[in-house]
């Protein structure tokens, strides 16, 4: 079966976590993505945080799959020769390099625009224009610029940066978004265009629902569903919700049994509001039905805290799946707190290939997640990481370069 982005050629010049995981997405849609890394260097996690020695790192393998690797000194009059070939021959330039570090290449958008007027030229910078513009940034600065940080933790706590990547592979979710619709409107224009994705701005999108808040704290100077209501305190700003669910249903992180021995015995139970009476029923509150204090959703706001302490009575009963058996029955939703461990190890997610065991030459077997976006007619097939310049000769050929040549610049390490 053909994929969607059959056809679609990617000069992916990028590195460490952000753009990989764009590219990687392209890759696993069916483009062919070509990684364009330094010679004898290549992208800088191949050797970090290391588990095998001299092999690829799982920071690597696990974001470059079904890519091409071709190793090519770009700042080297012959190794410019050869991107410049690559500039014509694809689609889509990719970079997150720090700001500036393209144009210094001489690949400036004019350049790019002079060497193929259709190419798409995407980009991840930590920041937009504005004061930061030009700061090199990680995932974790990007968490704090972007208003994750302020608003994750508790409340008598300092701002927490989360597990979730949401800096880098958000973005880099939020960049290929912006090539394939840059493809798409291609079609029409028939000319490339610059995108754009700032790791604030991409991070900012996804704390949405705090700006909203801010701007209901501005009117209302409370926000009735967050811990804070209604015996704390709230300041100018959004404050931090603890493990309040952050929507017009209230939850929260509730102890199962284990939890005195195991960090992950928990689950995250939410009190909405049609399914008030099975939650009364199951924890043997029934007399909450009729009391004024809890018989409707604005009444309960201000008993938050003492309705989850009876819950937790119950669900510290129950482990964490014998409470989501029970649950679910009665359509509470409600979900387990999953280690690491245990979402390994879950059957149905190596069925549906979110987690996928790839293998590698120099690493063995390993374990990745797999593409979360599944497409009924371009099913995706993971394919392991290639080895640092596998393919340069294979691409150099293609480029039209005879084997005398490729081994010139072989030996000049220019590729
Ligand atoms: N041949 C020759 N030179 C190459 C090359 C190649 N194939 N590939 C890269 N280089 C050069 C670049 O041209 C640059 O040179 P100059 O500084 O002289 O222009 C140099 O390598 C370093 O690039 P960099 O500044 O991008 O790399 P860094 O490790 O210093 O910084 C990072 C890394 C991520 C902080 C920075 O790239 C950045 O801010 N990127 C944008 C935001 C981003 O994506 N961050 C998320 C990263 S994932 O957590």
């Amino acid at each position: 079966m053909g994929k969607a982005l059959d056809g679609v050629k990617i000069l992916d010049f990028t590195h460490v976590q952000s753009g990989p995981t764009c590219t990687q997405l392209l890759a696993w849609f069916g483009a062919d993505v070509i990684k364009v890394e330094r010679e004898g260097v290549g992208d800088i996690t191949r050797g970090q945080l290391r588990d095998v020695p001299d092999a690829d790192s799982l920071y690597f393998t696990m974001l470059n799959h079904n890519k091409r690797s071709i190793t090519i000194d770009a700042k080297h009059p012959k190794g410019k020769e050869v991107l410049e070939k690559l500039v014509r021959e694809c689609d889509v330039l990719v970079e997150n390099f720090a700001p500036g570090a393209l144009d210094r290449m001489g690949f400036t958008w004019e350049r790019i625009q002079e060497l193929n007027p259709k190419m798409i030229v995407a980009s991840i910078k930590g920041f937009g224009p504005g004061p930061y513009q030009d700061c090199k940034v990680y995932e974790n600065v990007a968490q704090c610029a972007g208003g994750a940080a302020s608003t994750t933790g508790f409340d008598d706590g300092p701002p927490l940066v989360t597990g979730a990547q949401i800096g880098d592979s958000g973005t880099g979710l939020h960049l290929a978004l912006g090539i394939v619709t840059a493809l798409y409107q291609r079609k029409t224009t028939g000319r490339g265009q610059k995108v754009n994705a700032a790791m604030q701005d991409g991070v900012l999108n996804l704390c949405r629902v705090k700006l909203r808040d801010q701007q209901r704290l501005d009117r209302t100077h409370v926000l009735e569903e967050y811990p804070q209501y209604p015996n704390g305190h709230f300041g100018e700003a959004v404050p931090r919700a603890g493990n309040a669910s952050g929507g017009g249903q209230p939850g929260w992180i509730l102890k199962c049994k284990g939890w005195e021995t195991d960090p992950n015995a928990y689950i995250y139970f939410i009190t909405q509001a049609p399914v008030w009476k099975q939650i009364c029923n199951v924890i043997g509150r029934e007399e909450w039905l009729t009391d004024p204090r809890y018989a409707t959703p604005k009444a309960r706001l201000p008993h938050l805290t003492e309705i989850f302490d009876e819950i937790e009575k119950w669900t510290m009963t129950k482990s964490k799946f014998e409470a989501m058996e029970i649950l679910n029955k009665y359509d509470i939703p409600c979900g387990p707190i999953l280690s690491m461990k245990e979402i390994a190890e879950e059957p149905s997610l190596r069925k549906t290939g979110t987690v996928v065991e790839v293998d590698h030459p120099t690493r063995g077997k390993y374990l990745t997640v797999g593409n979360p976006i599944k497409l009924s007619d371009s099913p995706t097939e993971v394919k392991r990481s290639p080895l640092l310049g596998e393919h340069t000769d294979e691409i150099m050929k293609e480029l039209g370069y005879t084997d005398a040549q490729i081994r010139e610049l072989h030996e000049a390490k220019v590729i």
